[in-house]
C-alpha cells in the first residue's frame, strides 16, 4: 500500500467518528501523492505525515456559566495546537452548537496549510465551544466568554498561539474574551486577533476574509480571460465573510444576488443591499426574514437553495459541507464558470470533483479565504510594533498577499502537471513550506 494510503488509513483508525476531519486530511493527502511518491522513503522514515496529521496537543475543557434566569449552563471548550513549525498557533474560535473535537480537528488541520500559504509566520490551531450565542443577552455572552478564557488563558500568549474569530465569534466576544486575559494575567499585548479599533485591532481585518476571497477570485479570472464587472455572483451565508464578499464583488461591479442563514435564503434579483443586511445581521442580529421589509421586491425562501439560482460565480460563505453535488449539477448545467470557497470546506469532495470535472475554476477555501488569517498576521505585527497602519495600507498589503496566494498555487499545481487544478495546487504549495520547516526543525 502507497505510504498516503496508510496514513489515511491511520487516521480513520485512530480517530473514529470525526468524519469531517477525515475528509480534510483525505483531500489534502490525495493531493500530495506526486510530492510524496517523488521522495516516499524520505518522508516516510521522518514520519512526516504521521506527524502532520497529527496535533502537538489539544485541550478539551468545562466551561459554567450562569444564565440571565440564575440557572449554571455547562459547555464543553477546545483549543487544537496543530503545529507550530512555521510561527506561533493562528486560527479561530468557533461557537456553534454543532462544535466537537472533529469539526475544531478538521478547521485546525486546514488552517496550517492555508496560513503556510500566506507565507507570514503563523502555525496552525484551532479552537472554540458547543456554546451557541443565539438568542443569548449581552451578559450572558459575557459570562460565556469569561469562563471560557479563565481556561483558555493558561494555553495561548502573543508568542504561543493566538486565536480570533470564526463562524459565532465575532468583535463582541474577541472583546469580552481579550478583557478577561488581560485580567487574569495582567498582560496586554497581542494574544487575540480581530480586537476592536479602540484597544489594538486592525483596520481592515473585519472586512479582510471577504474582500480578499475576491481579490483572489479576480486573480483566477483575470488569468483564465475573465472579469468580475458583470457577473452574476450566488452568495450562501450572510455573517463576516458573506457581508463584506458581497460588498466587495459588488464594488468590483457584478451583481450578488443570493444570501442565505441556517433557516433559509434570500433571492434578491436587483443585488442584494449590503446595508440592510449589516444594519439586520451586524445590528439587530435578526434573521433573513427581515430582509423583505427593507427590498419589497425580494423573495424569502425557507431551506436551503441558493446554488439553484442562476449564476456566473458562487461563493459559499456559510459552513462547511454546504454544497453537494446536486448543487453543483445545477450550478454547471446553470453555466457558472467559477466557484470560491470563502468557508472552510463548503464544498463536498463529489461536488468539487464534478465542478472540476466540467471546467469550473475552483477555488479552494484554504487559499480563497486566506485573507482573514493573513490580516490577523498583519495585526499581530502592528501590535509587536505598538503602531497602527492605515486601511489603505492594510488593504494594499491584503490584496498583495491574495494576488501572491493564487500564483503560488497556479506554479504548484503547473510544476506536478496539473495545470488549472487548484486544489493540488494550494495543498502542495502549503505542504511544501511546513515540509521543509518540520525537517529543517529535527524530529519534535
Ligand atoms: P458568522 O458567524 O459571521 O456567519 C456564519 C454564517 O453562516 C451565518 O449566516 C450562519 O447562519 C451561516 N451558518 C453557520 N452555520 C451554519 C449551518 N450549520 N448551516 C447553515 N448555515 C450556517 O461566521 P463567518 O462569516 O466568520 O464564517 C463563515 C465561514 O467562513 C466559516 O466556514 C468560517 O470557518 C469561514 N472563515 C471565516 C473567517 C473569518 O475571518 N471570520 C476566515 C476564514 C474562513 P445562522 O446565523 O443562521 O447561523
Ligand atoms: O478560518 C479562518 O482562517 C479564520 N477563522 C480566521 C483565523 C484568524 O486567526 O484570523
Amino acid at each position: 500500500m502507497s505510504y498516503v494510503d496508510e496514513v489515511y488509513e491511520k487516521v480513520v483508525a485512530k480517530n473514529p467518528a470525526e468524519p469531517e476531519f477525515h475528509q480534510a486530511v483525505k483531500e489534502v493527502l490525495d493531493s500530495l501523492r506526486p510530492v510524496i511518491e517523488a521522495n516516499e522513503e524520505k518522508y516516510r522514515r521522518e514520519a512526516l505525515l504521521e506527524r502532520l496529521v497529527e496535533p502537538d496537543r489539544q485541550f478539551k475543557f468545562r466551561v459554567p456559566w450562569v444564565d440571565d434566569q440564575g440557572q449554571v449552563q455547562v459547555n464543553t471548550g477546545y483549543r487544537v495546537q496543530f503545529n507550530n513549525s512555521i510561527g506561533p498557533y493562528k486560527g479561530g474560535l468557533r461557537l456553534h452548537p454543532s462544535v466537537n473535537l472533529g469539526i475544531i480537528k478538521f478547521l485546525g488541520f486546514e488552517q496550517i496549510f492555508k496560513n503556510s500559504l500566506t507565507r507570514l509566520p503563523i502555525g496552525g490551531g484551532k479552537g472554540g465551544s458547543d456554546f451557541d450565542p443565539k438568542g443569548k443577552s449581552d451578559r450572558e455572552v459575557m459570562a460565556f466568554c469569561q469562563s471560557f478564557m479563565t481556561e483558555l488563558c493558561k494555553y495561548i500568549g502573543a508568542d504561543t498561539d493566538v486565536p480570533a474569530g470564526d463562524i459565532g465569534t465575532g468583535a463582541r466576544e474577541i472583546g469580552y474574551m481579550f478583557g478577561q486575559y488581560k485580567k487574569i494575567k495582567s498582560v496586554y499585548e497581542g494574544v487575540l486577533t480581530g480586537k476592536g479599533l479602540s484597544y489594538g485591532g486592525s483596520l481592515a481585518r473585519t472586512e479582510a476574509t471577504g474582500y480578499g476571497l475576491l481579490y483572489l477570485t479576480q486573480e483566477m479570472l483575470k488569468c483564465n480571460g475573465h472579469e468580475m464587472n458583470g457577473k452574476v455572483v450566488a452568495v450562501s451565508g450572510s455573517g463576516n465573510v458573506a457581508i463584506y464578499a458581497a460588498q466587495k464583488a459588488q464594488q468590483m461591479g457584478a451583481k450578488v444576488v443570493t444570501c442565505s442563514d441556517s433557516n433559509g435564503w434570500v433571492y434578491d434579483p436587483e443585488g442584494i443591499d449590503v446595508a440592510a443586511l449589516k444594519e439586520i445581521k451586524e445590528v439587530q442580529r435578526a434573521r433573513l426574514t427581515e430582509y423583505k421589509k427593507y427590498r419589497p421586491n425580494s423573495e424569502y425562501h425557507e431551506g436551503r437553495g441558493v446554488w439553484t439560482v442562476k449564476c456566473d460565480i458562487a461563493l459559499p460563505c456559510a459552513t462547511q459541507n454546504e454544497l453537494f453535488l446536486e448543487d453543483a449539477k445545477a450550478l454547471v448545467a446553470n453555466g457558472c464558470i467559477a466557484v470560491a470557497e470563502g468557508a472552510n470546506m463548503p464544498t463536498t469532495m463529489d461536488a468539487t470533483e464534478y465542478l472540476q470535472k466540467n471546467g469550473v475554476l475552483f477555488a479552494p477555501g484554504k487559499a480563497a479565504n486566506a485573507g482573514g488569517v493573513a490580516t490577523s498576521a498583519l495585526e499581530m505585527s502592528q501590535n509587536s510594533e505598538r503602531l497602527s497602519w492605515t486601511f489603505e495600507e492594510v488593504d494594499g498589503k491584503l490584496q498583495q498577499i491574495m494576488v501572491n496566494i493564487f500564483h503560488n498555487l497556479d506554479d504548484a499545481a503547473k510544476r506536478y502537471g496539473k495545470e488549472g487544478d487548484y486544489v493540488a495546487g494550494a495543498n502542495i504549495a502549503g505542504f511544501e513550506k511546513v515540509a521543509e520547516a518540520m525537517i529543517a526543525q529535527g524530529v519534535c
